[in-house]
C-alpha cells in the first residue's frame, strides 16, 4: 500500500494531539504539527522517492530525528512512537480535540474521570448531563459540547481540499495509463476548488470497451468497491474517501464534464435554459428533437445555449448564468496575476526558513515583492517579536535589501489584535514599518458585538494595513467567529485597510462569499501564502481558487499591484499620507 506524504503528515498531527494530552512539553508538540504542515505543502512524492532508491530531501524544520520518523512511516505506513502512544491512550480520543470547545486538559478529564474517548460515548455522557458535573466544565460548556457533537455526527465527513488532491491526483495520474483512455479530469466539487469536497468525482472519456474500470477497481489503495459497472464505479480509498469514476464516449464528453462538475444547482438552472430554448440537456449531450446538437466539449454546450463559457468556480447557481447570458462574467484573477506576496514568516518566530532564503523563494516565483510579517510578542510559542528583534529584523531586511537584485522586501509584522481591539506593539515601533497586518490569534469566542468592536477598533488604529485571516477560522477544526463581516468590510474601505484571503489549505480565509462581498464594496483583497517555508508558496494555488470562487478579478486583488502602485497605498495605511488611502481606481 503506498504511502502519501498526507499520510504521514496525519500521522505526525495525530503524534501531535496525543503528545499534546499526555501534557508533553509545547515546542515539541509544535515540531511535529510543523513537520506536518511542512509535508502536507509538499509537492514532491516522499514515499516514492525513498523506495526508488533516492535520498529524502533536506526539509526546513525537519531534523535527524523527524526524518528518521518519516522514513520509518514511508517504509511501515506507522512509527514506534505513535504505536507507544496508542497503547497509553484510545487513539480516537484526537477525534475529541476537534470538537470545538475541548482542549487537551479538557479531554483528558473526559477519559480518566468518565472513560470517555470517541464522539458517540461523549454524545452519550453529555445528553444523560454527565459532563456538567466535572472539574472545569459546567451546564453551559455541556450544551455547547452537546451541539457540536451532535452536528459532527449527522454531517457526513469532508475532506480539505489540498488533502483530496494528495489522494486524487496519483490516482488520475494511474487512470491516464489505462489502453484506451483519451481525457481524464477530476471534476465535481473539487474541480470547482471548492475548500472540502464530500467526494471525489474523476471522469474518462475511452474507446468502448476499454479495461478503464478494472484498472480502477485493482488500484492498491481500494479499501472497498461500493459499486460497479461498465460505465459507473464507486470505491473507498484506504484514506477512507470515496472515489466515483464514469467513463464515457469521446463525444459526450464535454456535456459529462459539464454535468459532473456541478454544481447540482448550476446544472438545474443550466437545463432550465436548455428548455426554453426547445433542447434537451443531459450528460450525453444537448439534443434537439433528438439529434444531438452539441456536447464533445464543455465549451460547445455552453455556445449552443447562448452562454459565455463559465468558469468551473463559479458554477453555483449564485447569478453566473445570468452574467454568461449576457457577457457580462468576471475576468477571474489567475496565479500568474500576483506578483508579490504581503503575509509570510522566518526562522525569527515560527518559519522555517531565513529571510534571505525566503526572497530567493518568493524570487523564483517571479514575484518582486515580498513582505516579511513575522508574529509579534504576544505570540510567545512562536518566539514572536519584541520591539528590539523586530528593529534588527529590519535592519536585515535593509541590508539584503542593499544585496538582492530582482527582488524588493517589505518591512511588515503580523500583529496580534488584543482582546480590546488594541495591537500588541506599540505605535512607536509599528510606525517604522512598511505595512502592518493586524490578526486574531485569541478570544476567538466572544460574543458577536464584542468581537465586531474589537476588530473594529483594530481597524481604526493608525497603523493597520491588512487585516489578516479575518474569520480566524480552521477548516473542520474552528469555527469562524462570529462576527458581522459587512460592518468590518465597511470599516475597511472607510479606513483605506485592505483585507486578506489566507491562502493556507485548513485557513482559506475570507471565505468566497465573504470575497464577494470585499469585492462589492470595494474593498481589495491581499491574496497571501502565509508561508511558513520557502515550500509553501505552493498553497497561493488554493487561494486563487477560493479568490476565483468569490469572483475577485485582478483588479480586486491587492497584490497583482506592481510595487509601485503598491507603495503608496500601504504608506496611506500606515498614516503617511495627508489622506487615508483612496480606493484603487480600477
Ligand atoms: P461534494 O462531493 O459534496 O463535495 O459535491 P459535488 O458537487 O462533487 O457533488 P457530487 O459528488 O454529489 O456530484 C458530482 C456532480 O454531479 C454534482 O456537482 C452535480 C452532478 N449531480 C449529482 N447529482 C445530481 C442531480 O441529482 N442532479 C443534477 N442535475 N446533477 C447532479
Ligand atoms: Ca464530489
Ligand atoms: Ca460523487
Amino acid at each position: 500500500m503506498p504511502v502519501h506524504n498526507a499520510d504521514i503528515a496525519r500521522a505526525f498531527e495525530e503524534i501531535a494531539d496525543l503528545l499534546e494530552i499526555e501534557e508533553a512539553n509545547p515546542f515539541r508538540v509544535r515540531a511535529y504539527r510543523n513537520a506536518a504542515r511542512t509535508l502536507g505543502g509538499l509537492r514532491l512524492d516522499i514515499a516514492a522517492t525513498i523506495s526508488e532508491g533516492g535520498e529524502l530531501p533536506k526539509l526546513p524544520g525537519i531534523g535527524a530525528d523527524l526524518a528518521n520518523k518519516i522514513r520509518e512511516i514511508a517504509a511501515t505506513g506507522t512509527c514506534g512512537l505513535l504505536e507507544r502512544l496508542k497503547t497509553e491512550l484510545p487513539p480516537a480520543i484526537t477525534e475529541l480535540l476537534r470538537i470545538p470547545g475541548l482542549g487537551p486538559k479538557r479531554v483528558k478529564v473526559l477519559y480518566h474521570d468518565l472513560g470517555v474517548h470517541t464522539i458517540e460515548q461523549l454524545h452519550e455522557a453529555a445528553r444523560e448531563g454527565r459532563v456538567r458535573s466535572l472539574a472545569g466544565f459546567g451546564e453551559k460548556t455541556e450544551l455547547g459540547i452537546l451541539q457540536s457533537v451532535e452536528t459532527r455526527l449527522s454531517g457526513a465527513r469532508r475532506f480539505k481540499l489540498a488533502l483530496a488532491a494528495q489522494y486524487a491526483q496519483p490516482l488520475a495520474a494511474y487512470l491516464r495509463q489505462a489502453e484506451g483512455v483519451g481525457e481524464v479530469v477530476i471534476a465535481g466539487s473539487f474541480r470547482r476548488w471548492r475548500e472540502t469536497v464530500g467526494d471525489i468525482d474523476i471522469l474518462v472519456s475511452a474507446a468502448p470497451g476499454a479495461p478503464v474500470m478494472e484498472r480502477f477497481a485493482s488500484y492498491g489503495e481500494v479499501k472497498e468497491v461500493l459499486a460497479s459497472g461498465p460505465a459507473r464505479s464507486s470505491v473507498i480509498l484506504a484514506s477512507g474517501i470515496q472515489v466515483d469514476l464514469r467513463v464515457v464516449a469521446e463525444g459526450s464528453f464535454g456535456a459529462a464534464l459539464h454535468y459532473f462538475t456541478g454544481s447540482k444547482a448550476h446544472n438545474i438552472a443550466v437545463r432550465r435554459i436548455a428548455q426554453e430554448k426547445g433542447l434537451k440537456l443531459n450528460e450525453y449531450g444537448v439534443f434537439r428533437r433528438g439529434k444531438p446538437v452539441a456536447g464533445k466539449t464543455e465549451a460547445s454546450v455552453f455556445e449552443v445555449l447562448g452562454l459565455e463559457f463559465i468558469p468551473p468556480e463559479l458554477r453555483e447557481d449564485a447569478g453566473e448564468i445570468e452574467a454568461a447570458r449576457r457577457g457580462r462574467l468576471p475576468r477571474l484573477v489567475e496565479r500568474s496575476d500576483l506578483r508579490g506576496d504581503l503575509h509570510t514568516h522566518t526562522r525569527a518566530t515560527d518559519g522555517r526558513a531565513s529571510v534571505r532564503e525566503m526572497a530567493l523563494a518568493a524570487r523564483e516565483q517571479r514575484f518582486s515583492y515580498l513582505a516579511i510579517t513575522d508574529h509579534s510578542r504576544r505570540e510567545r510559542m512562536a518566539h514572536g517579536l519584541d520591539p528590539r528583534r523586530l528593529a534588527k529584523q529590519m535592519d536585515e531586511i535593509e541590508r539584503l535589501n542593499g544585496q538582492l537584485e530582482g527582488i524588493t522586501l517589505l518591512k511588515g509584522i503580523e500583529v496580534d489584535i488584543l482582546e480590546d481591539g488594541s495591537l500588541d506593539l506599540p505605535d512607536s515601533a509599528l510606525a517604522q514599518l512598511d505595512l502592518v497586518i493586524g490578526a486574531v490569534h485569541s478570544h476567538f469566542r466572544l460574543p458577536r458585538a464584542r468581537q465586531t468592536e474589537r476588530i473594529l477598533r483594530a481597524l481604526d488604529r493608525s497603523h493597520i494595513s491588512v487585516l489578516a485571516h479575518p474569520s480566524a477560522r480552521l477548516i473542520g477544526e474552528r469555527e469562524p467567529c462570529d462576527v458581522d463581516m459587512l460592518r468590518i468590510i465597511r470599516k475597511a474601505r472607510d479606513r483605506g485597510v485592505f483585507l486578506e484571503l489566507d491562502a493556507q489549505p485548513d485557513r482559506l480565509d475570507l471565505s468566497d462569499i465573504h470575497c464577494r462581498m470585499a469585492k462589492d464594496e470595494g474593498v481589495p483583497v491581499a491574496v497571501n501564502s502565509d508561508a511558513h517555508s520557502a515550500l509553501e508558496f505552493d498553497n497561493l494555488r488554493f487561494g486563487i481558487g477560493q479568490a476565483r470562487r468569490g469572483w475577485l478579478e485582478r483588479s480586486d486583488v491587492l497584490n497583482t499591484r506592481t510595487l509601485a502602485e503598491l507603495k503608496p497605498l500601504l504608506a496611506a495605511t500606515m498614516g503617511r499620507s495627508p489622506r487615508r488611502a483612496k480606493r484603487i481606481a480600477k
